[in-house]
């Protein structure tokens, strides 16, 4: 069985691999790249490796990191994700996870620091941000080892139960949803059903990188075309720009029904 670890730089991404595999570790490189690889055997779980990825913001083709770990997702289809995600920077963090959770592939989603959530007195209700986001939440300390080991349990255990699978992802605007509709309609014979949402977004954003390794013929992309652009024309922006802004207005939303801040962002302490 196979878990990949994902998230942000500096979401403690590396101090949770080391507390889950101990001292069992490989270290190479990704095929064809100087991006760090490392993977390592759960610690008394020797049939379960621990996917380090590189860390990163979004799963687009900006930076080599992001590539290397979007294709490991996307074309080796991990059993599960843990996505980690730094719980004093939560707003910024979900960037990636709207995006994660489209895979389809079973995820846990893991608050850290939240020794350092604690003391700043935020509140995060976990309940709450697991059925908006449709995936088990679970608050951890890497650092400190608080819940470090039920994360992966709780990631081995969705596997082999089969459960796990993100139920809710996000719901873009209309005239999106329909550009979605007619997209995925369109590709499904060629990429399938699993991750189709994800697919058909990379699609609508005219991810070049994507749209190549879809292997998507002329006619499919033409078809497709009319309806983005007629998507463009109604909200007036490019269709990049239109996924990113709404993926930031859900985050937006579902920042204000989970989290309450003790302190606004900047605010000094007394
Ligand atoms: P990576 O870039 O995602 O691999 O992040 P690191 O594992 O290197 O962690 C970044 C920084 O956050 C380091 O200084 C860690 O010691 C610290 N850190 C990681 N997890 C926690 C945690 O749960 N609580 C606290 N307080 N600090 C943490
Ligand atoms: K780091
Ligand atoms: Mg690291």
């Amino acid at each position: 069985m196979i878990i990949a670890l994902a998230g942000n730089p500096n979401s403690g991404k590396t101090t949770l691999f080391n507390n889950l595999t101990g001292g069992s570790q490989y270290v190479g490189n990704w095929p064809g790249v100087t991006v760090e690889k490392k993977d390592g055997k759960l610690k008394g779980h020797p049939d379960v490796t621990i996917q380090d990825l590189p860390g990163i913001y979004s799963l687009s083709p900006y930076s080599l990191e992001e590539v290397v770990a979007r294709q490991y997702l996307v074309n080796e289809k991990p059993d599960a994700i843990i996505n980690i995600i730094d719980g004093t920077n939560i707003e910024r963090n979900l960037y990636l996870t709207t995006q994660l959770l489209e895979l389809e592939i079973p995820m846990i989603l893991a608050i850290n620091m939240i020794d350092l959530v604690r003391k700043n007195g935020d509140q995060i209700n976990v309940k709450k941000l697991e059925n908006d986001l449709g995936c088990k939440v679970i608050e951890m300390s890497a650092l400190k080892g608080e819940n470090a080991l039920e994360v992966a349990e709780a990631a081995i255990q969705m596997v082999q139960e089969h459960t796990g699978i993100p139920q809710n992802p996000h719901v873009f605007t209309g005239s999106v949803e329909h550009a979605l509709a007619h997209i995925e309609e369109s590709i499904e014979p060629i990429v399938g059903s699993k991750g189709l949402r994800w697919f058909a977004v990379k699609v609508f954003e005219r991810d070049e990188r994507a749209i190549r390794e879809m292997g998507l013929s002329k006619e499919i992309l033409d078809h497709v075309e009319s309806h983005i652009r007629d998507c463009e024309k109604e909200l007036d922006d490019d269709a990049e720009s239109i996924i990113t802004s709404q993926r930031y207005d859900y985050i937006a939303k579902v920042m204000l029904e989970c989290v309450k801040k003790k302190r606004a962002r900047g605010e000094l302490s007394v």
